[in-house]
This record gives structure tokens, C-alpha cells and sequence, in this order.
């Protein structure tokens, strides 16, 4: 395990950096041109994504060479995770709210030794929210401490959710049956675009819960410590132990709300793995 000083120096470095690439998402705002698309026409990619994680792999190389990167935009196959320090990147979390103008966009830099999330970093300059967990010392926005809200159960809880970046006809079928077997159970459900800042706003208390088939491991790494940090539970869909290669993920401020969502989804959409 990393020393403390040297998760410290981690620490310093991920937050710099993500300020850095806040001021690359502000600067390109409104000014996206080459828009790529990935898994579907709804799965896009920006100069801004791919120039970010230049940035981030390039001072992470530059600060930490015998680190390991796994990123967003040059994951191609299955990721090499190891025990290895390894940072898992997502640029831009939130492309699609990035390219409209939609503010709930950040970068999401976590960091793994072996294989257990140590240190979570969330950046939305469009907020101007700086989110941080590491383990062991709690999570922060914008260097105030920060906890998940008490929810007594489903029946008063806010939940978030999302549609995903997969338009295949079982996929949207199933998503809508789990949107619609939960639906009469809670006070609300929103979608917010980013994965990141959904683990993010359940830690900030206000969200008592989220869950989501589709998204992979950069979406969820940084945002996960920074939930566990803040009081909360994350787990996989059905209540199991999270595999964060999975692609589904179920977070909650606790685990009377976790094992009540998990127990009304009605379909656990199984996923190539990342
Ligand atoms: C996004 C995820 C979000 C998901 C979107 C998209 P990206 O990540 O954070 O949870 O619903 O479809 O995948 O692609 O903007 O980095």
C-alpha cells in the first residue's frame, strides 16, 4: 500500500490537474467541432475529451512513471487492471451535456491500489464543484466535509438515474421497466447526464440514491470513494459486492435504501464487461 505522504502528493496532483482540465472544458464550451460518435449516436467523443486525457495521461506519466492509466478515450479492449497504482480517467463525464451546454459535465480522476479505490477526484468548473475522497480521511466539496443525508427508505427517497449511451431495443426496454418498477415507490427520479456527479450529488446529500446499467469503470471510480467517504453504500444492481468492471452500479446513502432499490429492479442487464 502507498504511503501516506506519497497518497498525499497523489492527492495534490489529481486536483491540480483537474482544475487544469476544468479550464480546458470552459475554454471549448460551445465550441465543439469534431464530434465524434462511439458506441451509438448518442455515445459522443470531443477534441476537449480526447485532449483532456492527453493532458492528464501525459503529467501523470511525467509526475508518477511507474503508475498505470486507464482512460476513457484510448481504452480500446479489455482493461489491464492490476494492483498497480492505476489511475482511471474519465475527461469529460458528461459529453453529451458538454457538447449542449449543459452544466453538468466534469472530469473524474480516481486512483486504484490493488484494485480498491483510494482517491477520488471530481471537477465540474460549470458548478464550480470540486469534489475529493480519499480513503480513510472523507470527502470534501470545495474543501468543506461533506456526508450523505439520513433516508428512512425507498418511500422518501430522490432518486438518480440514467437512460445511458446504448439505444439497443432490449437495453431500453429493460432500463424503462426498472424506471417504472421504482417510480411509484419513491418521491422523485432525475437524470443528470453524468455518472460522476451522480455518486457525487448522493455523497453531497442531495440524492438518496442512484443506479445505472451501462456505464464503466472511469464513470464510477472517483465518484465511488468519494461516496464511501461520505457515509455512503455502493454495491452491484442486485445488492452483490460492486465489480466496477461490470458496467452497473447501485449507490445509496445507506443500506436500508440500497437493499430496498436493489430488491425493486426488475431487470439486471448484464453487459460486456470493461
Ligand atoms: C456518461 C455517464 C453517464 C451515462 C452517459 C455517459 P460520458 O459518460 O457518466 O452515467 O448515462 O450515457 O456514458 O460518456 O459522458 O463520459
Amino acid at each position: 500500500m502507498a504511503s501516506s505522504s506519497h497518497l498525499d502528493v497523489c492527492q495534490k496532483v489529481a486536483i491540480e490537474l483537474a482544475l487544469q482540465a476544468g479550464q480546458m472544458m470552459l475554454a471549448a464550451s460551445g465550441r465543439s467541432r469534431n464530434i465524434d460518435q462511439k458506441e451509438s449516436m448518442v455515445d459522443l467523443v470531443t477534441e476537449t475529451d480526447k485532449g483532456i486525457e492527453a493532458m492528464l495521461f501525459s503529467e501523470i506519466k511525467k509526475k508518477f512513471p511507474e503508475h498505470k492509466t486507464i482512460g476513457e478515450e484510448s481504452h480500446h479492449g479489455k482493461a489491464e487492471w492490476t494492483d498497480e497504482p492505476t489511475w482511471i480517467i474519465d475527461p469529460v463525464d458528461g459529453t453529451m451535456n458538454f457538447v449542449h451546454t449543459f452544466p453538468f459535465a466534469c472530469v473524474s480522476i480516481g486512483l486504484t491500489i490493488k484494485k480498491e479505490p483510494v482517491l477520488g477526484v471530481v471537477f465540474s468548473p460549470f458548478l464550480d464543484k470540486l469534489y475529493v475522497g480519499r480513503k480513510g480521511r472523507g470527502s470534501t466539496c470545495n474543501g468543506k466535509p461533506i456526508s450523505v443525508r439520513a433516508c428512512s427508505g425507498l418511500s422518501q427517497a430522490l432518486l438518480v438515474t440514467e437512460l445511458g449511451s446504448g439505444r439497443e431495443e432490449d437495453r431500453i426496454k429493460a432500463i424503462c421497466d426498472n424506471f417504472k418498477a421504482v417510480a411509484f415507490k419513491v418521491h422523485g427520479i432525475r437524470a443528470q447526464g453524468s455518472a460522476a456527479l451522480n455518486l457525487c450529488s448522493v455523497a453531497h446529500g442531495y440524492a438518496d440514491g442512484y443506479y445505472e446499467f451501462g456505464l464503466h469503470c472511469w464513470d464510477m471510480c472517483a465518484g465511488m470513494i468519494i461516496l464511501t467517504e461520505a457515509g455512503g453504500v455502493v454495491s452491484d444492481t442486485t445488492g452483490s459486492p460492486l465489480d466496477i468492471m461490470a458496467r452497473r452500479i447501485l449507490a445509496t446513502g445507506n443500506q436500508t435504501v440500497a437493499q430496498q432499490l436493489a430488491d425493486s429492479l426488475v431487470s439486471h442487464i448484464e453487459l460486456e464487461r470493461d
